[in-house]
């Protein structure tokens, strides 16, 4: 039958919105992933100025959340890094608030610079500086402030394309700037990050489905790549790396994305490897190189880098790198699809 025949057929479909599969399957379905994002490195040295630039521009109150938000070129528009990841650079200035909400998207922070930053959640404070990774879960009340005298800046990671997909996002606006505390700085980390759990009661799941540790302090993640790595060769494709943990199941510490810390030392290089997660990496310490797919970028410390799914990757590290990971992987992971290739070494 010819293709004008067909098509004839096809228009008549339409007003019944209705399409043949056969037309699209192979897209729809194709042999592997074809992720539409693009690797891509966004260089603190150009962020930076900008930022300081918005800050001026607008209180971090007037802005809800001072963002400058990494949209993937891929994506004009869409607010989105990767398919299924949000990451933007969020600054607070010395006095200044953000606000307390909460929201159905759950949110982590990597601190880039800054040392007196705090951040409340569900009840607790924590004092933020570089390197820490801190939790913040869905629905949790958090609030954001600045007690130093220089800016405080770090990278937001959020599920919010994840989401937006199942259109589950809702926001809420606390009646406070900031929300009351219920538990002095450092209950969580001292209750279950000491290697330590409550003998009774149920505040394992003080938040949530989330890790109760919501401060993983970088000088801890530090110390504990830094050992580990003098008892093993580096693996070929991970070199030393170690997963954020939930100390009450074992598992991932957040249940939408997956975090992790790599150390490679200097002069190392990792063997490639792809999987099936769309990640975002933030330098917290060293120079190198990151290879993705077809491009290679050259990264210093605190920049940030989209991974697309499906993409050989490997890292060639020029100084000691401490590189810091998150990713969806966790979601594909539950729901069955998680894939990975390690190219032989
Ligand atoms: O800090 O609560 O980058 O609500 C985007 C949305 C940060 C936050 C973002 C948010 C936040």
């Amino acid at each position: 039958m010819s293709q004008e025949v067909r098509q004839e057929f096809y228009d008549r479909l339409s007003p019944y919105s209705m399409t043949p599969l056969w037309e699209v399957l192979s897209g729809l379905v194709p042999p592997e992933p074809r992720p539409k994002a693009v690797p891509y490195l966004w260089k603190y040295a150009d962020v930076r100025p900008l930022l300081l630039e918005s800050g001026a521009l607008l209180t971090a109150e007037e802005a809800e959340r001072r963002v400058l938000v990494l949209e993937n070129p891929s994506y004009p528009g869409e607010t989105r890094t990767t398919a299924s990841l949000y990451a933007g650079i969020q600054l607070i200035l010395p006095g200044e608030v953000a606000p307390a909400h909460r929201h159905t998207p759950s949110a982590l922070r990597f601190l880039l610079e800054g040392e007196q930053g705090f951040t409340a959640v569900g009840g607790e404070r924590t004092i933020m500086r570089a390197g820490d990774f801190i939790i913040t879960p869905a629905w949790a009340w958090h609030d954001h402030g600045n007690e130093g005298d220089g800016p405080v800046v770090w990278l937001d990671g959020l599920d919010i394309p994840m989401l937006g997909f199942y259109e589950s996002v809702f926001m809420e606006g606390h009646n406070d700037q900031r929300q009351g505390i219920a538990r002095p700085e450092g209950d969580s980390l001292a209750r279950f990050g000491e290697g330590l759990m409550p003998i009774d009661g149920d505040e394992a799941h003080r938040y949530g489905q989330n890790s109760p540790i919501f401060n993983y302090p970088y000088e801890r993640t530090r110390e504990a790549l830094v050992t580990a790595a003098k008892g093993e060769d580096p693996d070929p494709h991970l070199a030393t790396t170690l997963r954020y943990s939930n100390p009450v199941d074992g598992g991932w510490a957040m249940p939408t994305m997956s975090t992790w810390m790599t150390r490679i030392k200097g002069g190392q290089e990792t063997t490639p490897i792809r999987s099936t997660d769309s990640m975002v990496m933030a330098v917290a310490e060293g120079e190198g190189s990151v290879t993705i797919g077809d491009a290679t970028f050259s990264f210093t410390p605190k920049d940030v880098v989209a991974v697309p799914g499906w993409q050989w990757r490997s890292i060639q590290a020029s100084s000691d790198c401490f590189l810091f990971f998150f990713s969806d992987r966790v979601v594909h992971e539950k729901l069955g699809f998680f894939r990975e290739e390690r190219q032989a070494v």
